[in-house]
């Protein structure tokens, strides 16, 4: 096995930088580095460290930390050197462990893949320590907080052991038949199938709120040309992202920004504006638009508050879910939907509001963790497929090869089968050093 190391906090210049080492030789490159005979796990050393081909010095005082295998947090022997974080710092002793026999960098998420060899996190939990570093808002922080301790873990599981408790049973079943009629499923087993069938599918049809919640909502502004989306955009963003102007047809291109919306991320889009156009540019822009439309979590159209008239191109994409807002009401105001005015400020924080309880009525728990992701999300779909296979196979050695299919794919959610081919695939997200 070889030992890895990499720099695990960030890449730009800092007071300190964690440099972290996993593997066989993790104690003998505390010894290289410090010039210290004793390791004594778990117990801070504050030393210069040095290059030990030439003394050359590294970096003149660090804090390093070891931890004994398995109780770290790969399983292995364990060394971090808590250094000055200036790049040429960094840079040495990255280059130093390089020397050392046994040592090279490791690969993105390597740190976390052997945690889960090592048998210290399951997959869920380990996608979970991905997720943990990437949340941005409060939303995401507790989703992932919940997963990294092992809420996914545990409902998986649960399902795997009923599962192969059933399957046990029939497996005695065709062993040893208690009358000699050629059926299916035992009878006794019926029941406790399909309501395993039915927690599945329910945890299935969620909405897809925990994947959502990883990426963000999308919420696209649409409305006609000089609607002032433009505008409320860079209300809500609070800065300059897109240009204004009173030409109808400024903006093109689909402009994007993230936002934390009461601890939920959104991704909001500013669109072309919708009319009937010659131009052919202009035309591409609204054909963009009308897809992001499509595509949204939520929805906001726009109409001028100073026409009368609503629009037919906007008003066909509006949907029941759709937030109606009229503009500019520092000109003039509509008695029916929301006003609002991006020169003043008038009703944008009720307008943030109104979003901030969609959002938050989308993301809604039903009870217990929801899916987080495709990959877990098309391994439960096979495995309820297996299973409603297994409740209408004609013999029963059928049902009970669709119970063990159903197994398999609730094993590779959390990694107990076939995980081999998962693992690069997963492991390919992390960074370098986690
Ligand atoms: N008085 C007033 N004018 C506004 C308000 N919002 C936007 N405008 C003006 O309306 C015009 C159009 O605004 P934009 O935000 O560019 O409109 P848009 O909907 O993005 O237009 P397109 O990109 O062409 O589709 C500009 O002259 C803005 O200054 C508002 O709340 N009050
Ligand atoms: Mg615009």
């Amino acid at each position: 096995m070889e030992t890895i190391f990499a720099l695990a906090t960030g890449s730009y210049r800092a007071g300190v930088a964690v440099v972290r080492v996993s593997g066989p030789a993790a104690f003998a490159a505390f010894r290289a580095l410090t010039g210290r005979e004793t390791v004594t796990p778990r117990q801070a050393v504050v030393s210069s460290l040095k290059d030990p081909a030439n003394g050359a010095l590294l970096d003149y005082s660090a804090l390093v930390l070891a931890y004994a295998g398995p109780r770290s947090f790969t399983g292995e022997d364990t060394v971090e050197f808590n250094l000055h974080g200036g790049r040429a710092i960094i840079e040495g002793v990255l280059r130093v462990l390089g020397t050392l026999p046994g040592c090279r960098i490791a690969e993105p998420g390597e740190f976390t893949k052997r945690a889960f060899q090592n048998g210290k996190l399951d997959l869920t939990e380990a996608e979970a320590v991905a997720d943990l570093i990437d949340a941005e808002t409060e939303a995401q922080k507790l989703q992932a907080l919940d997963q990294v301790g092992g809420a996914l873990r545990r409902l998986y599981q649960s399902w795997t052991d009923t599962l192969a408790g059933l399957l046990a049973h029939q497996e005695a079943d065709i062993e040893f038949p208690e009358d000699d009629l050629p059926q299916g499923l035992s009878q006794t087993l019926e029941p406790a199938l399909k309501k395993l069938q039915h927690d599945i599918q329910n945890h299935l049809n969620d909405g897809r709120r925990g994947e959502r919640l990883r990426q963000g909502i999308r919420i696209a502004i649409f409305g006609a040309p000089n609607a002032g989306k433009s505008s409320l955009m860079n209300a809500l963003a609070r800065r300059d992202v897109a240009i204004v102007s009173d030409e109808a047809g400024t903006t093109r291109d689909i402009i994007e920004v993230h936002l934390d919306l009461g601890g939920y991320p959104v991704i909001l889009a500013d669109t072309a504006g919708l009319r009937d156009t010659e131009n052919k540019i202009e035309a591409e822009g609204i054909r963009r638009a009308a897809a992001a439309v499509q595509e949204a979590d939520l929805k906001i159209a726009l109409f001028d508050g100073t026409t009368k008239l609503r629009d037919a191109e906007t008003e066909r994409l509006v949907d029941a879910e759709t937030l109606v807002v009229y503009t500019k009401a520092d000109i003039a105001k509509n008695d029916s939907g929301m006003n609002i005015s991006a020169t003043t400020g008038e009703g944008i924080d009720a307008l943030l509001q109104a979003l901030t309880e969609k959002a938050s009525a989308a993301f809604k728990t039903k009870s217990g963790p929801p899916l987080t992701r495709e990959r877990h999300r098309r391994a439960l779909e096979d495995a309820a497929a297996s299973i409603t296979r297994g409740l209408t196979a004609p013999l029963p050695e059928l049902a009970a090869e669709d119970m063990r299919l159903a197994l398999r794919s609730l094993g590779a959610i959390t990694g107990r089968v076939h995980v081999e081919e998962l693992l690069d695939k997963i492991f390919r997200d992390f960074c370098i050093g986690k």
